[in-house]
């Protein structure tokens, strides 16, 4: 027929789901079949993913995916993390978690070895001390790494258990601080100064490429059979931008999730010492594309203090309802801050902050709206802020800012974003990574006329929703004053 069916796995650091994507020259339909938390584990040695979980979630995933006969199967998931195989193919206990404090104390020292500015030359990556080369570090004189034989990123693990192939995809490849930007290839230089053996990474694969056949234990337990795994844009975000529904190149976007990736898509990177400064990255995208973005805390505010309050994300509409009715500007973050990366007591850290700062402190159970109210803002100024010096150091205008992932369900984040930018905003789709990843099985774009026509695509069949900026303009610039941010 002339429609055709992919199955996507996407995991998030909130939750992990299975898509199937029937896709046509005018068709871009999506159903989800199968959604699960992940919660990572806290063990004495750190903290971790729980993989096996996750891949008995995925299994199950394709189970139901397999009765709407798809062609192939594509993996993402979030960046950095890895697992290391022995030589037989053994997995060297659980990955850590990005969110470990173990790299806190070494990263700083890598840098200062190896040169902040040589780093930002070769890989062209923002600071954040979770970088795998950074982790690698950590590891380093440990029993795992002494014993491994192979690296894999946490969806070429996937794939790897799944077909029997190792690889490491490239888009994802890129956040490793071991990866060239320019030449797109691991970096020989960086591996030297980093003590990683060359040996240990696996060849390189592009979006598109196939990467093998279920191995027949896969195949009988997911009921899949003649389905292949082809890469995608592994790296979630990667996804998540080529799934964007943009119809003009002037775009700026948040990929809003858990974290809240800001930025621009670039047909190179950029280098510059004011980008290195300004801790902006640049990683790779399909389509020969650069994502040239900076990490923003995101959602996590938000979902840490719902944990540490014992509830879900269905409080949300009533929480979202008294953050409406709050008082604007009352108390503000620097949504950037390193120091709500670790999880835990997020609701007291935001406070000790805003005590330090001798701003209003939102007490007990009334005050969550307000500390709500207090997040979204400071979450929208650090997007406008994100996205003003992104085109400053791009030398780039936008006219509309895509903001896609759960956090287009959230209709003040949406109209605080536009508001602080003075910028229309198109949000949605809210799984704008499950459709790049289907995209990317469906189209494998390589060229930027070719996303162009995705894009297009996607846009008339998972139309985004508009907020207008309104409200008053001098009281956003008044409040970023206030954070000195743009
Ligand atoms: P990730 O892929 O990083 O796990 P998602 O893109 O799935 O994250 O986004 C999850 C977030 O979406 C939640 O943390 C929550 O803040 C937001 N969200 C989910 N449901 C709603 C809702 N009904 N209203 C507003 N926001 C929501
Ligand atoms: C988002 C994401 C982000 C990375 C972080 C580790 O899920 O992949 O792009 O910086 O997780």
């Amino acid at each position: 027929s002339s429609h055709d069916v992919f199955a996507a796995v996407d995991l998030g650091a909130s939750s992990g789901r299975v898509v199937v994507g029937r896709v046509g020259p005018d068709a871009f339909d999506l159903t989800e079949v199968h959604r699960f938390a992940n919660r990572p584990l806290r063990l004495p040695s750190g903290l971790h993913w729980d993989i096996g979980g996750l891949y008995r979630e995925i299994l199950d995933g394709l189970r139901a995916a397999a009765a709407h006969g798809p062609r192939s199967v594509g993996i993402d998931t979030w960046a950095v993390d890895y697992g290391l195989l022995d030589a037989t193919g053994a997995l060297l206990g659980l990955p850590h978690h990005y969110r470990d404090t173990r790299t806190d104390a070494v990263a700083p020292a890598v840098v200062e070895k190896v040169g902040a500015a040589e780093l930002y030359a070769a890989n062209g990556l923002q600071f954040l001390p979770f970088n795998t080369v950074f982790q690698l570090a950590a590891a380093r004189g440990g029993a795992q790494p002494a014993a491994a034989d192979t690296l894999l990123l946490i969806p070429d693990l996937i794939g790897y258990w799944l077909t029997g192939e190792r690889g490491a995809e490239v888009t994802n490849a890129s956040t490793t601080g071991l990866l060239d930007v320019t030449t797109r290839k691991w970096s020989a230089p960086m591996l030297a100064a980093a003590g990683v053996e060359p040996s240990l990474l696996p060849p390189l694969r592009v979006p598109g490429s196939r990467i093998g056949p279920l191995l027949p234990e896969a195949a009988e337990q997911t009921g899949l059979s003649g389905v292949e795994v082809r890469a995608v844009a592994s790296h979630d975000t990667a996804s998540a931008v080529a799934g964007i529904p943009a119809r003009s190149e002037r775009f700026g976007y948040v990929s809003c999730g858990t974290w809240s990736l800001a930025g621009l898509e670039l047909p190179a990177p950029v280098l510059t010492e004011a980008a290195r400064e300004a801790n902006f990255t640049n990683e790779l995208g399909v389509a020969g594309t650069t994502r040239f973005l900076r990490n923003i805390m995101g959602l996590w505010l938000v979902q840490e203090c719902l944990r540490d309050w014992g509830l879900t994300d269905a409080a949300l509409p009533g929480l979202l309802a008294e953050a409406a009715a709050a008082p604007a500007f009352a108390s503000l973050i620097d949504a950037g801050d390193a120091r709500y990366m670790p999880p835990g007591a997020m609701p007291e850290r935001i406070a000790a902050h805003l005590r330090e700062t001798g701003q209003p402190v939102p007490e007990g159970p009334e005050g969550r709206g307000a500390l709500l109210r207090c997040v979204l803002e400071s979450l929208a100024l650090a997007h406008r802020d994100t996205l003003r010096r992104a085109c400053a150091l791009a030398d780039r205008e936008i006219e509309v800012v895509h903001l896609v992932g759960g956090g287009a369900r959230n209709e003040l984040l949406c109209q605080w974003t536009a508001d602080a930018l003075g910028l229309p905003v198109e949000a949605g789709p809210v799984e704008a990574t499950a459709i790049g990843n289907i995209a990317v099985q469906s189209h494998a774009p390589d060229s930027p006329e070719d996303l162009a026509h995705l894009r297009a695509l996607i846009h008339r069949t998972q139309g985004p929703r508009r907020y207008e900026p309104s409200g008053d303009r001098a009281s956003w610039d008044a409040a970023a004053a206030r954070l000195g941010l743009r």
